[in-house]
């Protein structure tokens, strides 16, 4: 069976965002691949966080991909920790190694990132690294994830091919997986921007936990255009075509039929049929997350989840040790 690998950081609550770009994909495929699921909480502190909320936030991000449909259950699912797993950083300063401090400066996040925070950690800087190491550990075939974090995949697709030709076949080249709607989900006040869990604005962003009443209150309230026509233009009306992507998202329509459904009508009326799109489908997640954190599951699995990932990372870390001249061979 290929490998499927992706993470979402617990460095908020999760949006309908993280929900199109990541966790979507992996309950769509999770029969297919076995299945890498993990909470990059080693990623989280690149900026700053409460240590409290922070240990909360990991185990909501469990029960929410649960909550959202992903199955525990499977014999071909881990859910694991990423500080759980030492083989991650050890790999990561590896890969810190061998790659150009201006390969990672010119990553699109780390410039819109670090212009929000003056002081930012190297962590920041080689944020990249770190990923490569999480993805490249296990071989994957598929990398689920949003258009944000493509760039980040394509590095460590480079360092994978750039270890193999010089030290010989170690890594598997992976693939990002691209949802075809909803890649990029966007900020409902500012929708030039992506929709972010980290979000200082708290209208700018649908939580996958918020109440029934804030969904609609916030998806009523999106900035939209004055020319008052629905059609599909991210470049000249990114509000509008943002709401035709979520209503796709969440009613499993394509964009066309989204369009045809709406085109000629108000904005008030696309705006209600969104947010009872995206209330029918979270609330009842809200519902089942509930049930999972009452259930005392959470820490079998990720028991399970890190005894198993370790023993690959090992044996994944160990080639690259010798590889790289580490240690006694
Ligand atoms: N707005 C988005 N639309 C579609 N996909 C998105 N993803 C994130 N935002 C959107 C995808 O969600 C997965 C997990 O992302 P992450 O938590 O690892 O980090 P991120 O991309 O930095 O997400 P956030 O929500 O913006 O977090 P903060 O605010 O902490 O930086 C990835 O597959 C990502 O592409």
């Amino acid at each position: 069976m290929d490998r499927l690998l992706t993470g979402l950081q617990p460095s908020g609550s999760l949006t309908i965002g993280n929900y199109a770009g990541g966790i979507s994909q992996i309950v769509n495929y999770q029969k297919d691949y076995e299945t890498f699921l993990f909470v990059p909480d080693m990623h989280a502190i690149t900026v700053p966080q409460d240590p409290e909320a922070l240990h909360r936030n990991i185990i909501n991000a469990i029960a929410m991909y649960i909550a959202c449909g992903v199955d525990p259950n499977l014999e071909n699912m881990h859910i694991y920790i990423q500080s759980e797993n030492l083989y991650h950083a050890n790999l990561s300063w590896i890969f810190e190694c061998h790659t150009p401090h201006g390969d990672l400066t010119r990553m699109h996040q780390f410039k819109a990132k670090s212009a929000l925070h003056e002081a930012f950690t190297e962590g920041l800087v080689t944020y990249p690294d770190l990923m490569a190491a999480d993805i490249l550990l296990y071989d994957p075939k598929y990398v689920p994830t949003g258009i944000d974090q493509k760039q980040h995949v394509e590095l460590a697709r480079n360092l994978a091919i750039r270890f193999n030709n010089r030290y010989g076949e170690l890594f598997r080249i992976p693939e990002p997986l691209i949802p075809t709607i909803g890649a990029k989900i966007r900020d409902l006040q500012n929708p030039e921007q992506k929709m972010s869990k980290s979000t200082d604005n708290p209208k700018a962003s649908v939580f996958l936990s918020d109440p029934e009443k804030t969904i609609r209150k916030k998806i009523m309230s999106a900035v939209t255009d004055s020319d008052g026509i629905i059609k599909f233009d991210e470049e000249n009306k990114p509000g509008v075509s943002n709401l035709l992507t979520i209503y796709s998202v969440f009613t499993g329509s394509t964009i066309e039929d989204a369009v045809a459904k709406f085109e000629g009508g108000g904005y008030g009326d696309l705006k209600k049929a969104v947010a009872e799109a995206v209330v029918s489908k979270v609330v009842p997640f809200q519902d089942k997350y509930n049930e999972v954190m009452n259930s005392g599951i959470i820490d079998d699995i990720l028991d399970a989840g890190r005894d198993y990932t370790i023993e690959i990372a090992r044996e994944k870390y160990e080639l690259v040790r010798k590889a790289v001249g580490f240690g006694r061979i």
